[in-house]
């Protein structure tokens, strides 16, 4: 990262000097109070010359690893009118990007903010970096997560058209900052307003996250979040006393090529999970020390919700605590169901080291002896999403570990009174008034990880056994659905109906600090397809009866999106 030395604010230079403004800001106090939410156990701590991995942790963008751990957040969306305007926008705003280094560093302090980037495949082309590039990336990323609404489940009411229309738009790139003050946010956005406009770079859409007012580290359904995150080797510090292949205890430490493209990702079908695997690649060579970035929407119907565990908590002879931890897996308070057994009222509340680093994470199913979902039904949500040590059809637990994602979500929002109406819950509920979760992730495979866990595991009531349902929380698609409830009364939840619906999003590539150099200026000439012999009778290939003939450098129906 190159630091400039321009005054701040320059307005005749427009570049951002990250450390300067942070230390306008003020030190680094130590800080009190983290953003649970976000916390990964990695996060927390130092980094370790651990385990023969050399992760290039100054090229890695700060939210990719450490995550951002700060209350205040906002996504400003772009787009780029020319292809010259966004290369000279990307050029002044790269170098206030922030480095994994740099966040791991100052993790635990306060009064940090920070600033990252990521490119849409739209974006990349309205950067004009040539065709032969651009076909090197996979289908799904080229599509979009508009155009995979099929494979995600994005129907119905979660259908593009039924979103709020500011995220019906195209965007080409997404700046993410993130504050430990609202004030500081907003001067960044602001900051970022004026950047953009002083290079014709549109801001489309702007979207705030912020951490509950009432319950930091709650999800507005009212769990806490945050807690369950893979263990990266070479990042996370092994930290289990009885198994070195562990980050906290349960944290299985994985390769780092799940997350960031150019390290040894893991070895696939059947393999162990220790065992390295091949060095994950995808796109052009630029892609080194990059991550995908999924965004999601998601609008969560709070007063939907807590009438829905009341009903189930009165049909099944169930306390509301308890039916709320089989729906999600865990209490509340974030106490796993599978350590604490079934309880009437949230144990978290009572016995704090079910919530220590050592307890809250440290648990299996099937080993724990829960094949059949007595304790944790099998599409509890943190079940679905990840089965652990449930054999499934992808095989064992070492496959399921090839479909982990990093998750950096924040909620959106004002959070809904205990003691709303049904009327006021109401009005509350419509843009922008509305309330949610902007769901982020990471991984290097969209559709092997995000795509994989929401279609196979999430919205298939067959996973992992035919009988288990449909996640409760997030499944998108079929409309209706059920939810397996053994050692209830009747054994089953009907799901009439959805309280999380998807109202915008996107799919992003979060490319190295040197990669966005690359990307900020003049792109490599287009490499020539080396045209095709004619055929022997000149007619090359002949269409098909009722299908029209591709036209030459068609995207082959790939959906490239449109810049
Ligand atoms: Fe989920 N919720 O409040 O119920 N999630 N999630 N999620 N989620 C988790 O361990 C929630 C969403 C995962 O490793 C917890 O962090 C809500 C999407 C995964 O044990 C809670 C929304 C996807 C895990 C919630 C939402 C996932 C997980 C427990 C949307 C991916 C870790 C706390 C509004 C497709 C599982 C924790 C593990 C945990 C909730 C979205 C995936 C409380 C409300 C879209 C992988």
């Amino acid at each position: 990262m190159t630091e400039t030395t321009n005054s701040d604010h320059d307005q005749t230079k427009p570049v951002l000097a990250r450390r300067k403004f942070l230390a306008g800001l003020g030190g680094a106090a130590a800080s009190t109070v983290a953003f649970p939410h976000l916390v990964a156990a990695e996060s927390a701590r130092p980094l370790t010359a651990d385990i023969a991995v050399d992760l290039d942790l100054d090229e890695i963008q700060g939210n990719v690893l450490p995550g951002f751990n700060n209350h205040h957040q906002a996504l400003i969306l772009v787009g780029f009118p020319s292809s010259s305007d966004g290369r000279a926008w990307l050029a002044a705003v790269r170098s206030s990007v922030a480095s994994a280094r740099e966040v791991t560093a100052r993790s635990g302090l306060s009064n940090t903010s920070w600033v990252n980037i990521a490119l849409s495949h739209p974006g990349l082309i309205a950067l004009g970096r040539p065709r032969s590039e651009l076909s090197t990336f996979p289908v799904e990323f080229r599509a979009g997560l508009v155009k995979r609404a099929n494979t995600v489940g994005d129907l119905g009411v979660n259908a593009v058209k039924n979103w709020p229309a500011p995220l019906q738009q195209v965007f080409h790139a997404v700046v993410i900052v993130a504050a430990d003050q609202a004030d500081d946010r907003q001067s960044l956005v602001q900051q970022h307003q004026q950047l953009a406009a002083q290079h014709g770079v549109e801001v489309r859409h702007v979207e705030y996250g912020d951490a509950r007012v009432d319950e930091p580290g709650h999800e507005h359904f009212g769990f806490r979040d945050g807690i369950s995150q893979p263990g990266v080797r070479g990042f996370t510090v092994p930290a289990n006393p009885d198994d070195a292949e562990q980050g906290a205890p349960g944290q299985d430490l994985l390769w780092p090529g799940e997350f960031v493209l150019g390290y040894p990702s893991q070895a696939g079908p059947g393999a162990d999970v220790e065992v390295q695997g091949p060095i994950a690649t995808s796109g052009p060579d630029w892609t080194k020390n990059g991550s995908y970035l999924v965004f999601r929407r998601l609008r969560q119907d709070v007063a939907g919700f807590r009438a829905f565990i009341r009903s189930v908590a009165k049909d099944q002879g169930l306390s509301e605590d308890l039916a709320g931890a089989k729906i999600v897996g865990r209490y509340k308070s974030g106490a796993p169901l599978a350590l604490t057994g079934e309880q009437d009222t949230d144990p978290g509340l009572t016995n704090p080291a079910l919530l220590s680093d050592e307890q809250i994470n440290d648990f299996e199913f099937v080993d724990d002896g829960d094949l059949n979902g007595d304790l944790v039904p099998l599409a509890a949500h943190i079940r679905k999403t990840y089965p652990r040590d449930h054999p499934t059809d992808d095989g064992g637990e070492a496959d399921t570990q090839r479909h982990r994602v990093l998750r950096r979500g924040i909620p959106f929002g004002a959070s809904l009174a205990a003691d709303a109406t049904p009327d006021s819950a109401a009005a509350l509920a419509e843009f922008p008034n509305d309330r949610g979760l902007l769901f982020l992730c990471y991984q290097t495979s969209i559709a092997r990880q995000f795509e994989h866990v929401q279609q196979q595991w999430v919205n298939d009531p067959t996973f992992p056994e035919p009988n288990a349902g449909q996640d409760a929380i997030i499944a998108t698609a079929p409309k209706t659905g059920e939810f397996s409830l053994p050692g209830g009364r009747t054994g089953h939840v009907a799901l009439m109906q959805r309280f999380v619906t998807t109202t915008g999003g996107g799919y992003f590539f979060q490319p190295s600090l040197s990669a966005l150099a690359t990307l900020s200026a003049a792109p490599p000439a287009d490499v020539p397809t080396t045209p095709r012999p004619p055929r022997p009778n000149g007619s090359g290939r002949r269409p098909r009866p009722g299908r029209p003939s591709r036209g030459r450098g068609g995207n082959g129906g790939d959906g490239e999106g449109t810049p």
